[in-house]
């Protein structure tokens, strides 16, 4: 996953899409594949395309593309906002076009609803192929003049350019919803930018100690746990003695073979994905948009590590796995890093990573680091240190180290990391959500507040409210509705 436990509030990624044939993390963290209810929504918000140069930045490069994009015009009033609803690092989720707090806001502002596929993932293709030479063209700044000119264009076309543009986003879109209010303020009156990791890192720890918080929150045992457990196997990888063991114990697809580094870093990691995942996006209500394993919970998880009727803790780190497993039907699991890099560094479109996960590595091997390592002594997982994530850049894309340190520098110079200025935007945060330490976490001022919602993981807020949301999501919701209402008025 290499940095890549990121996101997208807008695809509800799991596990699911190893069940479907793709094996690698990377891929199954931020993307789960469409669901019947896109098929079926596709046919009520019909995909529309809109022409895009390849290259913003280069006036003698005229190569064009086209990117997808829908519209929601069911509750727009005359003279009401536009919402912008941002792409991530997958497909466009039409489950988005149809539910979710921001079209509640939409129909009590009368706002006309857009959502823009994001350069190079799902259907919206720039270049022929995923090659290095190709993904040149992908990063948050050509993304940003994208949604800069789809914004004036459309305006031009659709008699829009007296109505006030808001940007809504989640996750990574979150920070480009920021973003995009900070680069072009004359195009976007305000922003609401949902746990957006605003600043960017390589080495990015603080997501682990996040999580043990979390499982903390649950159980103080519970990470204590995991970390005994994690030790056990790690100390098992020693002896290939012990592999048929940690075969059948796992239900890995093949023998486990550990010849290199890389290979006992992936495994590892892949285990404690588990527990990235779930905390990540705990008890939300992704399920709206069939999101799957909805009632795997922090609690459920902390429950079976305590568990002693399971046997000792690797155990019951086992049995979490197995249940992660039956939960997305996945026969067996395949942990072997030489197929993760082989699907990685497949260039085609038809590739097994090009739902996201070989752009967004890319993504974070050139703009974001955000890499996930296990380098704080305060969380409980071993094995997968800084090393392992910076050297896939190297595998995957022939980026050195070097380079990602000074490609991250200059995206804070770019964007002012925790220092941004700007107005106007709003920045829910969810306590138990690792991605938090990256985000804005206190009002910058009374026009850049932040929203605190205890308690909440992910994205919270951008879901459909449900009877059970704790008061604090609810009230956040009413807290950016008010925001929004006032700011429009401004
Ligand atoms: C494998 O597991 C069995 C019991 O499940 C145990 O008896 C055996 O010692 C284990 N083998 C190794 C090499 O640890
Ligand atoms: C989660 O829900 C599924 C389907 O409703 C059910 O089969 C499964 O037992 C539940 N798992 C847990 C841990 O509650
Ligand atoms: C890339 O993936 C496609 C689709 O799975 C496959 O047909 C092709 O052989 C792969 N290319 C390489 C170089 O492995
Ligand atoms: C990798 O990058 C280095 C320096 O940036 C370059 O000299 C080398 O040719 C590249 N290798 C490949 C295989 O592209
Ligand atoms: C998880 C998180 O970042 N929470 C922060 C969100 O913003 C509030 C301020 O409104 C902070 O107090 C929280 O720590």
């Amino acid at each position: 996953m290499s940095g890549i436990n990121m996101f997208v509030c807008m695809l509800l990624l799991s596990v699911a899409a190893v069940a479907e044939g793709q094996r690698f993390k990377g891929f199954r963290k931020f993307y789960r594949g469409q669901d019947e209810n896109a098929k079926m929504l596709r046919t009520v918000f019909d995909e529309q395309w809109f022409v895009q140069k390849l290259d913003h930045f280069n006036g003698a490069d005229s190569r064009e593309w086209k990117q997808r994009y829908f519209v929601n015009g069911n509750f727009y009033k005359p003279g009401g906002p536009v919402f912008l609803m941002i792409g991530g690092e997958g497909p466009a989720n039409l489950a988005w076009m149809q539910t979710g707090t921001w079209l509640t806001y939409a129909e009590k502002m009368g706002a006309l609803c857009f959502m823009l596929e994001h350069r190079f993932y799902g259907k919206s293709h720039p270049t022929d192929d995923l090659s290095t030479d190709s993904l040149r063209f992908l990063s948050s700044r050509q993304a940003l003049a994208d949604l800069a000119h789809f914004r004036v264009i459309t305006a031009d076309q659709r008699g829009l350019s007296e109505s006030k543009w808001v940007a809504f986003g989640g996750s990574y879109p979150g920070s480009l919803a920021a973003w995009f209010r900070l680069k072009y303020p004359h195009l976007v009156h305000a922003s609401v930018a949902t746990s957006a990791p605003v600043h960017a890192t390589v080495n990015f720890p603080e997501y682990l100690e996040v999580v043990r918080h979390s499982l903390a929150s649950e159980n103080t045992e519970c990470p204590l746990l995991v970390e005994q457990a994690s030790d056990s196997l790690v100390k098992r990888l020693k002896d290939p003695e012990t592999y048929g063991n940690i075969t059948k114990d796992f239900n890995l697809c093949s023998k486990l073979q550990i010849q290199t580094e890389m290979d006992s870093a992936y495994f590892l990691e892949t285990l404690a994905g588990n527990f990235m995942d779930v905390v990540q996006y705990n008890e939300d209500n992704r399920a709206f948009a069939g999101g799957r394993g909805t009632n795997i919970t922090i609690k459920v998880l902390c429950g079976l590590m305590a568990d002693t009727s399971l046997g000792d803790p690797y155990a019951r780190y086992a049995a979490v796995a197995k249940l992660m497993m039956d939960t997305f039907s996945i026969k067996c699991l395949d942990a072997r890093y030489t197929e993760y890099l082989s699907d990685m560094t497949n260039t085609s479109w038809e590739g097994a990573a090009a739902g996201g996960g070989r752009q967004w590595v890319y993504q974070t091997c050139t703009e974001f680091g955000f890499y996930q390592s296990t380098d704080s002594p305060n969380q409980p997982f071993t094995g997968f240190p800084l090393t392992y994530q910076v050297k896939q850049c190297a595998e995957f894309y022939n980026v050195s180290a070097q380079q990602i340190a000074e490609a991250v520098l200059q995206t804070n110079e770019y964007y002012g990391g925790y220092d941004i200025r700007s107005s106007r935007i709003v920045f829910p945060n969810g306590s138990i959500d690792p991605w938090h330490a990256l985000g804005i976490t206190e009002d910058i001022t009374s026009s850049l507040p932040a929203v605190f919602i205890k308690g909440t993981a992910h994205c919270a807020n951008m879901y459909p409210a449900r009877s059970e949301d704790p008061p604090q999501l609810a009230q956040a919701r009413v807290h950016v509705s008010v925001f929004l209402q006032q700011w429009l008025k401004e």
